[in-house]
């Protein structure tokens, strides 16, 4: 059976799953060839931008960048999206989280929704293995059941390196994580309001996984920056926002890829 028609049979289950716990893994859904591109793209972009690190490869590089929309568009990603937020589907953030072997950064606690200029607060985190992650290399973790907990205040973190230097500002019962432990080509999906983070990669291995944010687009983005700089429409109706044009690629500009010639202008 194919991904695509695993994923429509199991669609009951995934959205129990979904709701008890505030998330859910689907495995094997981005083929291996696909994933040897999106490694060497992130390859590519870090020769690119060499002030900026692994960790921080994100939101307003995207819609300049063809190969980033071809893979956030991947109709696998869309259809694995569409069971979480209907039909029509746009792009609000994605972000490469790429912790190099031995100092990787860590991700501090927190509940994406509580960052976000959403309304209403309906968007959904599909979370891309590009590595085998593990808790080793700082896989991802989650506090399940914390999806049903309203959205918590922030506080300034102190206390060493890490993506970013805010927390959530309640106590976290850590005995409670749950480590995600993922294969290049699974995908992890999580709600706005779950409690999450992940741990500094210490081991010789890379973990690079890649943040997608989809909205269903009645999902209006409010921040002051129209279009929002990586709103893209993916798929159906516009809905309620303005989105950034597809980008076109050009040779020895963009990153080439696989079919790279059908985004020339
Ligand atoms: O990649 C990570 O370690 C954290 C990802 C994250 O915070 C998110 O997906 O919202």
């Amino acid at each position: 059976m194919s991904t695509t028609k695993a994923v429509q049979s199991d669609r009951d289950a995934v959205l129990r799953k979904y709701r008890d716990d505030g998330y859910v893994i689907f495995r094997e859904v981005i083929s291996p060839d696909l994933i040897r591109e999106a490694d060497a793209h992130v390859r590519w972009l870090q020769e690119r931008y060499p002030d900026r690190r692994g960790e921080d490869l994100s939101t307003e590089l995207v819609a300049k960048d063809p190969f980033w929309v071809r893979l956030v568009s991947d109709d696998r990603l869309l259809d694995v999206a569409s069971i979480f937020v209907g039909p029509d589907i746009a792009l609000f953030a994605s972000h490469y989280i790429s912790k190099p072997p031995f100092s990787g950064q860590l991700v501090p606690w927190h509940q994406d929704g509580a960052f976000w200029p959403l309304e209403p607060m309906t968007v959904v985190t599909l979370w891309l293995a590009v590595d085998r992650a593990t808790p080793e290399n700082g896989c991802l973790r989650v506090i399940p059941g914390t999806h049903a907990e309203d959205l918590h205040g922030v506080r300034e973190r102190h206390g060493g390196e890490a993506v970013f230097d805010v927390e959530s500002d309640v106590a976290i019962d850590e005995s409670k994580a749950v480590d995600l432990i993922l294969e290049p080509g699974d995908v992890e999906v999580h709600h706005p309001n779950i409690m999450h983070g992940s741990n500094p990669n210490t081991s010789p291995r890379r973990r690079c996984g890649l943040t997608i944010r989809y909205i269903p687009t009645s999902t209006r983005i409010t921040s002051r920056e129209q279009p929002f700089p990586s709103a893209l429409l993916l798929r159906g109706d516009p809905g309620v926002n303005g989105y950034q044009p597809w980008p076109r690629y050009v040779a020895g500009r963009d990153f080439p890829f696989r079919g790279c010639e059908q985004w020339v202008a």
